[in-house]
């Protein structure tokens, strides 16, 4: 097995695949910008023939002066290869189809298809760019037919060969034995791209890499066709934690999973490994009671690995000790007696799925008749969406807004306005006062602002 992993990221890529997924350029820059600093070793930027904006994204990030290897996916055909080299990617990664139907699909015999590989991976070493040559479907290809395609795109001058799963009908079983043979047959490096259509494309990959993958594809929470792809998230946790291999910060995960979740509008399961709310949230009395006494009873991996942190959650579940220790950290101290009526008092309400701190307190005042000892800050939250005039420079609004009483966080953001600023304050009349200082700012030239109902940030405290 290989000792050193490469993290190709195609959430750009395969991950805009996605029904219902489109990124707007920005976005796309603030994404690969992250994915870089997260570690991953290459980004699969976009494939540029898709449209205009695709293809501006593909050459903004390759000329972002990022760590990572920037990838433009491209068809196995000249025009495609073309605007890679225009965009200025470090690699070009050219597919094609290489299962009879496909080939029969596209009116190609094997012969043909061999030369449309071999001139297009020619054409793009000519023009200084390295090469991955992707047998799509590989999997499912006569083998015969898939070593001799990807020999030849080898000697043409690619370095290195993507055997995608592409309709994830693998098993982690057979993908290992797959990529062995392959890794005899190919003189390449290859990369592993599992799907996810049976719910196995960690597993796989894992798998592949034990095989002799030396890449593996992956989006950030697990975007892609279909069912999409080998997420990021749990596959690097399980390279560090199953086969001690590091590569990305992983602390960093949940932020970029978040980022995504907002570009892309699709959110995470609250029981999604690493990043759902509640992957390391504990419930029942006896989970609680042990991980109370010892964290690894029901931990794989402390939450701190990944950036985040474990929660006790109250509910009809819940025993004494997980409630002692709720009210511990609240700063609540309970007689023995106290707290077992306090937890009779929880088990007959089972329509609270979960208490939260503020319900806990209620109900410890209901049992004892003694006010606990903190305040619940009732602070007013609201949202400003600040409108900037368009010769202004946004930069120099936001600091300013940042310096306004009551503004606790300013972000830049894109679309129909330039600013968000989180406001907290104590009263409707500070609210007033604050929201009138942002609109009187010079350069400012609208705004809107939202009251905060609801929060349901709070699943990552290192933020
Ligand atoms: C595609 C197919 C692909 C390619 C993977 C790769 C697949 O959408 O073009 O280039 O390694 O799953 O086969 O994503
Ligand atoms: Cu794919």
């Amino acid at each position: 097995m290989a000792r050193r992993v490469l993290i190709l990221d195609t959430t750009l890529r395969e991950g805009e695949q996605t029904p219902g997924v489109s990124f707007t350029v920005e976005e796309k820059l603030r994404i690969a910008r992250l994915l870089d600093e997260v570690g991953v070793d290459m980004i699969e930027a976009g494939h540029p023939i898709v449209s205009p904006d695709v293809y501006e994204a593909v050459k903004k990030i390759a000329n972002e002066g990022l760590e990572a290897e920037i990838l433009a996916h491209s068809r196995a055909l000249k025009s495609d290869v073309e605007k890679a080299v225009e965009c200025g990617v470090d690699r070009v990664a050219i597919f094609l189809g290489v299962t009879d139907k496909k080939l029969e699909s596209m009116k190609l015999s094997k012969e043909r298809a061999i030369e449309l590989a071999v001139s297009a991976v020619e054409y793009a070493r000519d023009h200084g760019l390295k090469v991955r040559f992707t047998a799509e479907d590989a999997t499912r290809a006569d083998y015969g037919f898939l070593v001799e395609i990807c020999k030849a795109a080898v000697e043409a001058g690619a370095d290195r060969i993507s055997l995608p799963d592409t309709v994830g009908i693998m098993t982690p079983w057979k993908i290992r034995e797959f990529f062995e043979r392959c890794s005899r047959d190919i003189p390449a490096e290859l990369d592993a791209h599992c799907h996810n259509d049976l719910g196995m494309a960690v597993a796989n990959a894992l798998a592949a890499v034990e095989g002799g993958a030396t890449a593996v594809h992956v989006t950030v929470n697990g975007l892609g066709e279909r069912s999409g792809i080998t997420p990021l998230e749990p596959f690097a946790v399980a390279l560090k934690i199953l086969y001690n291999l590091d590569t990305v910060k992983l602390s960093k995960l949940p932020e970029l999973s978040m980022l995504v979740e907002r570009y892309s509008g699709i959110s995470m399961p609250a029981h999604a490994p690493i990043v759902g709310e509640n992957a390391f949230a504990h419930k029942a009395g006896v989970h609680t009671a042990a991980v109370l006494y010892d964290p690894s009873t029901y931990e794989a991996f402390p939450p701190e690995l990944v950036g985040r942190q474990r929660d006790i959650v109250i509910s009809k579940y819940t025993g004494k000790a997980a409630v002692a220790e709720k009210l511990k950290r609240l700063g609540v101290l309970l007689t023995d007696e106290q707290l077992d009526r306090v937890v009779a008092e929880i088990k007959k309400r089972p329509e609270i799925r979960a208490f939260r701190d503020e319900d806990l307190l209620e109900l410890v005042e209901h049992v004892t008749g003694v006010k606990p000892p903190i305040e619940v800050p009732r602070a007013i939250e609201a949202l400003v969406l600040v409108k900037c005039e368009s010769n202004i420079y946004t930069t120099a609004i936001a600091r300013k807004i940042l310096g306004i009483k009551g503004v606790e966080n300013v972000y830049e953001i894109s679309g129909e306005f330039d600013i968000e600023a989180h406001i907290v304050v104590n009263s409707i009349m500070e609210l007033n006062e604050c929201l009138e200082k942002i609109r009187t700012l010079k350069g400012v030239h609208g705004t809107s602002t939202r009251v905060i109902l609801k929060k349901f940030n709070f699943r990552y405290s290192s933020q």
